[in-house]
């Protein structure tokens, strides 16, 4: 029964809960580790653990209740599925199914290089995640717009069926309320006119798709991360024309811009530039 965790899936999830160890981990995520952890004699789980306490756990808190809440009431074989949940104290768990190939970008730019990804299945990955994305976008009622996606939320199966994961950040309101939000996503997904004008729409969730279309294609980043020194003479560069809230009447939308934190702003630099000098060929 997903969307509550009756007694059995409770138990279930206790037994995973005291079964995993740190020995197991998996990897690390934005708000806590993945760990691999034992549900009975021949199933595995992982098993998401986010610890309070820390500066930016309300981020993380409301990232948990968004996962729960809409993972909750969907199913799609090309989306993670959520099995259950606990909070204990500080401590809230996130239990998955357990996708034995990790995530497509650890197979495509890890230590592996991309070898297990035949052309077959990257096409077939490319295919699983449009199935995903059309079933959020056309399918779910109301729409959801997952807001992030990126190589390293699509996770892979035993046979290299790509799934969704990491909803933390999807939005599900309708038209209305999608400038208020909080500007959120990757450098080097975000949509430009999400990132510029703070205009989100599901082609936000497309852009996104695109540029992980390029990475298969591709086999790395079709925008590389920068060097703190690169993101340093950018910023240096753009600071002056951006400090200024009142002088970006066009750039940055109201609403987003008087929301807009430093952080954001240097967000907004950043992409600014790479918008000006795209390699043309790579841009989705
Ligand atoms: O690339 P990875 O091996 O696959 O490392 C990341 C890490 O945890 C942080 O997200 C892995 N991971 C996340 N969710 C799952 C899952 N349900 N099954 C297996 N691995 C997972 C991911």
């Amino acid at each position: 029964n997903k969307g509550a965790v009756s007694l059995m899936d409770y138990k279930l999830l206790e037994t995973a809960t005291k079964n995993f160890q740190e020995s197991n981990v998996l990897g690390e995520g934005g708000f806590g580790c993945v760990y691999k952890a034992r549900l009975d004699d021949n199933f595995y789980v992982a098993v998401k653990r986010l610890d309070g306490g820390s500066d930016g756990s309300q981020d993380a808190i409301t990232e948990f209740e968004t996962e729960v809440d809409l993972l909750g009431k969907i199913q799609h074989p090309n989306i993670i599925s959520l099995l259950g949940y606990s909070i204990h104290g500080e401590t809230r768990l996130l239990v998955y199914e357990l996708m034995h190939n990790g995530s497509l970008e650890t197979q495509l730019h890890g230590p592996s290089h991309g070898s297990a990804l035949t052309w077959h299945r990257r096409m077939k990955i490319a295919l699983d995640m449009a199935r995903g994305l059309e079933y959020l976008h056309e399918h779910c009622n109301p729409p959801v717009i997952h807001r992030d996606l990126k190589s390293s939320n699509v996770l892979l199966d035993s046979n290299f069926n790509a799934k969704l994961s990491d909803f933390g950040l999807a939005i599900t309101d309708g038209t209305q309320n999608k400038k208020n939000i909080k500007l959120s996503g990757t450098l080097g997904y975000v949509a430009p006119e999400y990132l510029l004008d703070g205009k989100l729409t599901d082609k936000s969730d497309v852009y996104a798709f695109g540029v992980v279309l390029l990475e298969l294609l591709l086999g790395r980043k079709p925008v590389e991360k920068l060097a703190p020194a690169q993101c340093q003479s950018i910023v240096t560069w753009a600071m002056p024309q951006l400090t200024d809230r009142s002088k970006l009447p066009n750039i940055v939308d109201p609403v987003i811009k008087d929301r807009m934190d430093l952080k954001h702003l240097y967000q907004v630099a950043a992409v600014a530039v790479l918008c000006v000098q795209p390699e043309p060929s790579y841009r989705p």
